[in-house]
């Protein structure tokens, strides 16, 4: 099962874009969020900013209190996709294996590629010569036999750096992998590893695969692979989505149901914009409320349902504010997310057979 896959993942991406055209942010510490007076966040930082402690989904004003000197720009999305376009292109040379999993962040599947004799460590030294010299912007790579290991892999020598782990370097590799950089290990699962003795994937080793399930369920049988640094997922071009989503900000906590609802309706008006790019090739199949309280605390809420109608988040609103307990409500919402689940129509999934 081993392939050759390059993760190749751009160095504090829109910042990057904003150090490219105002050199003069290139050493001082810059981000990019909200403003602090209105409780934005951080999206991203640069790495002098990093030094202070500053990173992504910080609070503008804790941002600011760990780094007074932090210059925070409003961000300029359009010029971040047209970048994203532009390395897109350059991996397109390389490959027509390529899965974005964000605007400065894909998969590139070189098993077969001819450039360099097919040498992936080559071709990805040329991607990231490519992006620095046409984009203007630097990006970090990853080469490994696998999926999973190359994403750790593009994070190894970050900022501009390339790590590359061979077919037999794989188990040696991955035995000494902090748990917590396997994908669905988060930070509690981690903790309670930890006080079991389990630091490393070399100590997941010692479960046999049902003590994994059981601890784990249905990500154990996926446990047991990436514990030797193994992952048979293909790079997949096209990605099935399987939901949409917009969620705001507000910049003074709501404090009513109404007041929630009243919010709602233009975010919904969000939601459906974003859908209607989707619609030919999705079913909605649920729908989800997302509450965040002033405390970070948050719930959601979902419903199956095939119908799309501003009522349904509405009483599925009002069920989610009324389940939070009152201390949570008397903090009052920060933020609300609305989203559909999204199944395949059946034609859909016939086609992709084919
Ligand atoms: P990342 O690749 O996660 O971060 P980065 O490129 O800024 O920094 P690095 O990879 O060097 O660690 O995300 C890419 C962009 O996505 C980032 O520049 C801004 C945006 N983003 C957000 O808006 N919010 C977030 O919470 C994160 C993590 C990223
Ligand atoms: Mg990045």
């Amino acid at each position: 099962m081993n392939r050759k896959i390059i993760h190749c993942d751009c160095d504090c991406f829109y910042a990057a874009v904003e150090m490219r055209d105002e050199p003069n942010y290139r050493h001082r510490p810059i981000a990019i969020g909200g403003a602090a007076n209105s409780r934005g966040v951080i999206s991203t930082c640069n790495y002098p900013a990093r030094k202070f402690g500053v990173h992504s989904a910080m609070p503008s004003a804790q941002a600011l209190r760990a780094c007074p000197e932090l210059l925070i720009l409003p961000g300029r999305m359009a010029l971040y996709k047209a970048v994203s376009v532009e390395i897109m292109a350059i991996f397109k040379r390389y490959s027509n294996l390529i899965e974005p999993l964000s605007l400065d962040e894909a998969f590139i599947d070189v098993s077969d590629s001819l450039t360099f004799d097919g040498s992936a460590t080559r071709i990805a030294q040329q991607i990231r010569a490519d992006v620095e010299a046409e984009v203007g912007i630097t990006i970090s790579a990853g080469v490994a036999p696998n999926k999973f290991i190359a994403k750790v892999a593009s994070d190894w020598r970050k900022p501009n750096g390339l790590f590359v782990v061979k077919p037999d370097e794989l188990d040696a590799f991955s035995a000494v992998l902090p748990v917590n950089k396997i994908p669905g290990i988060g930070p509690v699962s981690a903790a309670k590893l930890a006080q079991q003795g389990v630091h490393m994937c070399a100590d997941l080793r010692s479960f046999s695969e049902l003590e994994l399930e059981q601890k784990f369920g249905r990500m154990g049988k996926t446990l047991a692979l990436r514990r030797f640094g193994l992952d048979h997922r293909a790079v997949q071009t096209s990605r099935i989505r399987k939901s949409v989503s917009v969620e705001n900000t507000y910049p003074k906590d709501l404090h009513s149901v109404e007041s929630c609802k009243q919010a709602l309706v233009p975010l919904y008006e969000q939601l459906l914009q974003r859908w209607q790019k989707l619609a030919t090739h999705y079913a909605v199949s649920g729908l989800v409320v997302k509450l965040k309280f002033a405390d970070f605390s948050q719930l959601t809420r979902e419903h199956a349902n095939e119908e799309i109608d501003v009522v349904f988040f509405q009483q599925l609103l009002h069920q989610a504010f009324s389940s939070g307990s009152s201390q949570q409500r008397a903090g009052g919402v920060r933020l609300l997310g609305l989203g559909f689940k999204l199944s395949t129509p059946v034609t859909q999934q016939q086609l992709r057979l084919f």
